[in-house]
């Protein structure tokens, strides 16, 4: 039997009692509506994904990281092996602060349990965490503290998803090849869960919030129906109402939740086949990744350009969404070099075109072949991401002025019908995203 797996099992009897379930109908507290509006308004986060399997950096197959676990079928004894290596030397929770503050992003969201299910912080829950391996540090606290100084939010991603705790019984669609006896109790498996999300939100200080995922592991199950939202729900709040909640379940959000999250694809696209849900009126998010792959993998070399990253971080603000970028740091510690270059690009945008983006929520037009448009109070920005030819008629009223974003370049407009025409533009076929500013009349 594995080491891990009976104290584990042990462990849990001690696990948090259940809390009161939380009613069906949510009001937000005032603190988790300002943290909702700070989210909306910061419009740009990091996602990392960091954990034993980064080790293994997708074993030369680019379409494998973090689920190498699952796709290779290794077992949990196997698995854990990973554990007696892990020592990333090059940690350095400031140097990704900084990154991630260059890159202009106003929070992180990092991987503090992922579908393997080990522990990248210190879990007095199970020994199957991070101070159990030769780097014996808590990463988690130190990126807490980093983020504090930085003055970055930090949220924690947790998979509700166990590959190798025992009581994650009955298996859902993935978790079948890990060796585990064909027993457990899923009651005992909630508390467990509750108790490591206490633990992350009681010990290092105020969170952005917690991003849930892996519900979907059950979604064709039985067990669909008893993750007890509620109650995990409650409990977060209770001990941090600022702390949003996010499920990354590819479903309407659940009561509770503060925010959705899309993957992949912007809100109302479903080019992955699993982002179908209606848009809610709630924040919204959507996570992408760099090249193809949420973990460090050492062969995936299909980086998206800044270019293309800056359009979608633009696309995902013209309809008022959130663009969390994930980065797989590396098993010694650093970021991924081209990352961090692509991050230092998408700062430099910022650092010239943020006010287009940072406070605004959609504009007034609904995104077009030609762009997007933001809004924030009396200005309205047109983001052009492709060449909409010299003029461009936009729906828009009582438009004072209108100037290039970057270097203030009057744009020349007259009143239309419909609204204003735009004209003698002349979007160079390098740009990115040229944005005009429309100043309307308060
Ligand atoms: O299975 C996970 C995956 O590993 C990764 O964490 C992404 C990030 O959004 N979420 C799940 C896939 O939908």
């Amino acid at each position: 039997m594995l080491r891990h797996l009976a104290i584990l099992a042990a462990a849990t009897l001690t696990a948090a009692a259940p809390v009161p379930a939380q009613s069906d109908s949510y009001t937000p507290t005032p603190e988790n509506a300002a943290a909702r509006h700070w989210f909306a308004d910061a419009r740009f986060g990091v996602f990392l994904h960091w954990g034993l399997y980064s080790q293994l950096a997708g074993g030369g197959d680019k379409d494998i990281a973090e689920w190498i676990m699952e796709n290779k079928k290794i077992s949990a004894a196997h698995y854990e092996r990973l554990a007696q290596f892990f020592n990333p030397i090059h940690f350095d929770a400031d140097a990704w602060v900084r990154t991630v503050k260059e890159s202009g992003a106003r929070y992180i969201v990092i991987t503090a349990k992922h579908h393997d299910g080990f522990a990248m912080f210190a879990s007095t829950t199970s020994p199957y965490n991070v101070t159990t391996t030769p780097f014996r540090r808590d990463p988690i606290a130190e990126l807490a503290a980093a983020c504090r100084r930085g003055g970055i939010k930090l949220f924690f991603y947790y998979s509700q998803l166990d590959w190798h705790h025992p009581d994650y019984f009955p298996r859902g669609r993935t978790g079948n090849h890990t060796g585990r006896p064909q027993a457990g109790d899923w009651e005992r498996y909630l508390r467990y869960q509750d108790a490591q999300l206490t633990e992350l939100l009681t010990r290092y200080g105020p969170i952005g919030g917690i991003w849930f995922d892996g519900w979907w592991d059950q979604q064709k199950t039985p067990m669909r129906d008893r993750w007890q939202l509620q109650r995990t729900y409650a409990l977060i709040h209770r001990l941090q109402p600022g702390a949003l909640i996010v499920n990354n379940h590819h479903i309407a959000p659940f009561p509770g939740e503060d925010y959705q999250a899309f993957e992949r694809d912007l809100p109302g696209e479903n080019t992955n086949g699993y982002n179908g849900s209606v848009v809610s009126t709630l924040p919204l998010e959507m996570a992408e990744t760099m090249n193809g792959s949420w973990g460090f993998n050492m062969v995936d070399d299909g980086f998206k350009s800044p270019a293309t990253l800056i359009a979608t971080l633009a696309g995902a603000a013209g309809r008022g969404t959130n663009l969390l970028l994930n980065t797989g740091p590396m098993p010694d510690g650093r970021l991924q070099p081209e990352n961090v270059d692509t991050l230092k690009a998408i700062g430099g945008w910022l650092r010239i075109n943020g006010a287009s983006i940072y406070g605004t929520r959609a504009g007034p037009v609904t995104p077009q072949p030609w762009g997007v448009t933001t809004q924030s109070g009396n200005r309205i920005f047109v983001h052009l991401l492709r060449d909409p030819g010299a003029t461009l008629t936009l729906p828009v009223r009582n438009v004072r002025a209108a100037r290039l974003l970057d270097g203030g370049t009057p744009v020349r407009f007259r009143r239309a019908a419909t609204g204003i025409e735009l004209q003698g533009l002349a979007r160079p076929a390098t740009a990115v995203d040229q944005v005009i500013a429309l100043d309307i009349a308060g």
